[in-house]
């Protein structure tokens, strides 16, 4: 148990039951039972005013699937947020800001959040428009719901909750924080199937280490994702390191023989 007060999400969908064993397993189920985490779920469909609990209807203008009713919808919201009214309102969705390490802080910031989960071809502009502060996608590409991408959400939003992290861990320590991608890990045993640990990592000596790691951040940054390096906070030891890196990938041309 923790004496910080939880970080508080409600997540509103169609399926809540696709959230349990996301919520329950590894460092999420324990940040909740830490009371670090407070998650909420309900049912949109509960707020239904249809005979068969009908939350979605045919598209005016036609096409294929359904569209998520803005009454159900707009009810659920204002229910959550009567009882969170410092929570942001946040409609998972491909339009929306991307989520990215920064935007997962800076939520991480908030009093607590509102999720809605869209389904089918999606949620009722006018619902979208009345209730709605911001939308937020995981990525450029279309899931059959928002489910998932809230998961994802909370997932990478928890990691900046105090506490949520092993007391070791840093959230700023590893892929991203710093801008660079993350060092390769290693661990018993030393040798595996003919291939050793780098010698260094079983040296004990942290400075030696340090180094490694972070010669090997820069590699794999330079290598795998180079457009990060112009936005990465760089010393001017890692300038000396990448331009080193970049000479042993592109050694230099051999002087052509004649025959
Ligand atoms: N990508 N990022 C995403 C998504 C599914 C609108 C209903 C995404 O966050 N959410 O693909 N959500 C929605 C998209 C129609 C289903």
């Amino acid at each position: 148990m923790s004496d910080q007060a939880p970080f508080r999400v409600h997540i509103l969908t169609l399926f809540p039951e696709m959230f349990s064993s996301v919520f329950s397993a590894s460092m999420l189920g324990r940040a909740r039972e830490k009371g670090l985490l407070d998650i909420r779920l309900t049912d949109i469909r509960a707020f239904s005013l249809c005979k068969h609990h009908n939350a979605d209807d045919y598209p005016f203008g036609g096409g294929a699937g359904m569209v998520m009713m803005a009454q159900p919808v707009a009810d659920a919201l204002r229910e959550a947020s009567r009882d969170l009214p410092a929570a942001k309102k946040i409609y998972l969705g491909p339009r929306g800001r991307q989520l990215t390490t920064s935007l997962a802080r800076e939520l991480a910031r908030e009093d607590a959040l509102i999720l809605l989960c869209g389904h089918y071809e999606g949620v009722d502009q006018r619902a979208l428009d009345a209730c709605i502060d911001e939308e937020i996608s995981i990525g450029d590409y279309i899931l059959t719901g928002g489910e998932l991408a809230a998961m994802v959400l909370v997932d990478c939003v928890a990691r900046f909750i105090p506490g949520v992290l092993g007391s070791q861990d840093s959230p700023e320590e590893e892929s991203f924080s710093d801008g660079l991608l993350e060092y390769p890990q290693y661990t018993r045993p030393r040798i595996w199937e003919g291939v050793e640990t780098p010698e260094v990592l079983l040296s004990g000596n942290h400075a030696r280490i340090a180094a490694w790691r972070r010669r090997e951040s820069l590699a794999a940054t330079q290598r795998l994702r180079p457009d990060l390096l112009l936005s990465a906070p760089l010393s001017d030891t890692d300038r000396k390191i990448l331009r080193e890196l970049e000479a042993e990938e592109m050694p230099k041309e051999e002087s052509p023989h004649v025959s």
